[in-house]
């Protein structure tokens, strides 16, 4: 019997689509699950979309040695617990040269732990973000590896056809050692919190200030995604206003779905690292507030008989009010973006993993959730400084950003004016507003932790740690 070029274990929506998807691009794939029906689910598939070279196993050791040497092993299981109990199944089984590769959202840490344990082994290990969803999985994701660069070589030729294309190539690249590959999809969904956050606050400001009908909103949208806001998420928000209710209650679908918003986890690990790291992370972490207290419906509603609804202006012009969302909105996103880029690159100094924005934003152009017109003017930010301190400093994101004040003040001015939150347009605004800034009122604070605790302070006029005494 011929054997396969690489093997995938776990057949949820993920890994069945990414199976697929590798069977299509031409290499004879083995698959296995924990339970046999989603085998034979992804066989008929298989199948079905075109007779695949796709073949189905119930029983690992029989997955394992239908697998040409070194064995290149796909793992797309839940996160944590089930991992540990995947890779023990699968490792007597193993043997020294063949590599395992984590497809999943785990926590770096983990992935790090394993690739030691196994290397004393003598297999690899791999952690690879996979983004984009079902369909990405199905006709090409972005997959960011890391781990033994020997290891990414004996997968490159099958990511590589596998990954998303883009005008710059294939949506994958070899992201760096340790559990670098993790780290940067977990960042990557931080900024995708971000992104939703950023786009719910446009759609309430244009609701709720505006009048804005669900009509409205559609052609609102479709018509930024044909501009600079051109984005996965901005031509997915433009088709949910154009959804009609699908229970026969008439009206559209949008309206009737309950305002509580579910995570499973690496937005919190995104906000908990950029506190470990010390980077300034505000639009992300306001989207993450948000979905907490998204969480609170009962609260809420038991709150809003105490303070009334928000209310409106009268005589807003929508056409101007349009065109200012959609700059407030853009600004915050590069405020939001240069946070997630500050954070990868403190992660990168801090392990030793050095790591490569442009190519990591180029690799984020396709096939992810947060794929966007934008993240090529990012990779072209770095490739024009690849030490560049921030985004905001970039010239021609600073010449847009000074374009864009006004509009952006204006925008949260009417929000807050009408009593509706924009917390991830007004976060990015202060953090704009507290990076462009000379002299911080931080001299303050000084002052005070020397007085109350004589932590001591530096001085603008002379060198060396200065104490006083305050009080006579
Ligand atoms: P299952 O279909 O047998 O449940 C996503 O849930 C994937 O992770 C599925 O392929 C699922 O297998 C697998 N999975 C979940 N828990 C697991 C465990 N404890 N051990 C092995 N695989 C597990």
């Amino acid at each position: 019997m011929s054997q396969s070029q690489v093997g995938l274990v776990g057949l949820a929506v993920m890994g069945q689509n990414l199976a697929l998807n590798i069977a299509e691009k031409g290499f004879p794939i083995s698959v296995y699950n924990r339970t046999g029906d989603k085998v034979d689910a992804c066989v008929a598939r298989a199948k079905e979309e075109g007779n695949l070279p796709l073949t189905g196993y119930k029983d690992l050791n029989d997955f394992v040695q239908s697998l040409e040497r070194p064995r290149r092993v796909i793992m797309l299981v839940k996160a944590g617990g089930p991992v540990d109990a995947t890779i023990e199944s699968l490792v007597p089984h193993l043997e020294v040269g063949d590599f395992i590769i984590d497809g999943g959202n785990e926590w770096y840490p983990n992935t790090e732990r394993r690739a030691a344990a196994l290397a004393s082994k003598g297999i690899g290990y791999m952690g690879m973000g996979v983004s984009g969803g079902e369909e990405g999985a199905r006709n090409g994701p972005s997959m960011m590896p890391g781990g033994p660069r020997e290891t990414w070589e004996l997968m490159k030729p099958i990511l590589s056809k596998v990954a998303a294309q883009v005008d710059d190539g294939p949506c994958v690249t070899y992201i760096g050692p340790g559990g670098s590959g993790n780290y940067v999809k977990m960042v990557h969904n931080g900024i995708e919190y971000g992104d939703m956050q950023l786009i719910s606050e446009a759609y309430d400001v244009l609701k709720t200030v505006g009048g804005l009908t669900n009509e409205e909103l559609h052609q609102v949208f479709t018509d930024w995604n044909n501009g600079s806001l051109n984005s996965f998420l901005i031509e997915i928000t433009a088709k949910v206003f154009a959804k009609r209710d699908d229970q026969g209650k008439g009206g559209h679908l949008v309206d009737y779905i309950l305002d509580q918003t579910g995570m499973k986890g690496t937005g919190r690990w995104t906000i908990i690292e950029a506190a470990e790291l010390s980077i300034a992370a505000p639009t992300m972490a306001a989207s993450l507030d948000g979905r907490f207290l998204s969480a609170l419906k009962q609260e809420r509603v038991a709150a809003s008989a105490l303070y009334g609804d928000p209310t409106p202006p009268s005589g807003v012009d929508k056409k101007q009010l349009i065109d200012d969302v959609s700059k407030a909105l853009y600004a915050s996103k590069i405020c939001s973006y240069a946070q997630g880029m500050n954070l990868i690159r403190a992660a990168s100094i801090s392990h030793d993993w050095n790591l490569n924005l442009g190519e990591i934003s180029r690799i984020w152009k396709g096939g992810c959730i947060i794929r966007a017109i934008f993240l090529d003017r990012i990779k072209k930010a770095y490739d024009l400084d690849a030490n560049l301190a921030s985004l905001l400093v970039n010239p021609s994101f600073a010449a847009e950003l000074n374009e864009s004040q006004g509009a952006w003040r204006r925008v949260i001015n009417l929000a807050v004016n009408t009593g509706i939150a924009v917390p991830g347009f007004s976060s990015s605004l202060a953090y704009f507003d507290q990076y462009r800034r000379a002299r911080l009122p931080a001299n303050l604070v000084q002052a005070q932790r020397d007085f109350f605790g004589r932590h001591t302070f530096e001085r603008t006029d002379m060198a060396g740690a200065y104490s006083a005494m305050w009080e006579e």
